[in-house]
């Protein structure tokens, strides 16, 4: 079965970020997630426009940036700016007057355009934007930080969205404490992707690749 594993580069080691790229693209990961924070939306500050740049320049891999900023249309520009054709970028709908437009700014410049859902938002609330978007990126955390705990009732809204996904032609990725028996559980169920930070991918005695490996040989 195949799915896509993202790395969210606001886990990695920082001490050496060109070495963590080479040994992520060498174990198989499939694109870097950039965590962009701006102290309002979230209450953090996490990766800034100039590590996405790098990021950017060296990776070969697909980006995955995932917007949490006040109106992100006010600052769209400069983070399109320094993203290849191909990238996704995802707004929160609740962080924009008009997210709809937004999302057409990210459709115009050649990049994909998503949207990410916070746990306490419904799946009518986005309703309309499921036709824009190709990809809906499912928090199962509040958004702000690593290394925190699944909040369990999303797992309903997940199977709310797997049932119109075909007839609105988006897909759904996973972000947040995302652990095996999460892939293991909503993989076969048509989960496209899964973002993999402190609970599965990053702080372990082994590398990348060995972890990258087990995680894909667990929905065979
Ligand atoms: C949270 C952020 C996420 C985290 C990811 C980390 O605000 O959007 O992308 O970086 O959840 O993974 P974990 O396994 O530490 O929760
Ligand atoms: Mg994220």
């Amino acid at each position: 079965m195949r799915f896509e594993l993202t790395a969210s580069m606001m886990c990695a080691n920082y001490g050496n970020l060109e070495q963590e790229v080479k040994e992520l693209e060498e174990g198989g990961i499939d694109s870097f997630h950039i965590d962009i924070m701006d102290g309002r939306y979230v209450p953090n500050f996490a990766m800034s426009l100039n590590d996405m740049r790098y990021i950017s320049s060296t990776a070969k891999k697909p980006l995955d940036v995932h917007l949490m900023i006040e109106h992100p249309n006010n600052h769209i520009k400069l983070f399109l700016n320094y993203l290849r054709k191909g990238d996704t970028v995802y707004i929160h709908p609740e962080a924009e007057y008009h997210p709809s437009a937004t999302l057409q700014s990210i459709i115009d410049a050649g990049m994909i355009p998503g949207i990410a859902v916070n746990p306490g938002t419904s799946v009518e609330m986005i309703m309309e934007m499921l036709r824009i978007v190709k990809k809906v990126l499912v928090m199962s955390v509040n958004p702000g930080n690593a290394g925190q705990m699944y909040l369990p009732y999303v797992g309903k809204k997940i199977t709310k969205l797997l049932s119109l996904k075909e007839d609105m032609d988006f897909e759904i990725y996973w972000d947040g404490a995302c652990s095996a028996d999460k892939i293991l559980e909503f993989a076969p169920k048509g989960v496209a992707g899964f973002v993999l930070g402190t609970t599965l991918l990053f702080d372990r005695d082994k590398p990348y690749q060995e972890i990258l490996q087990n995680i894909r040989e667990l929905c065979f």
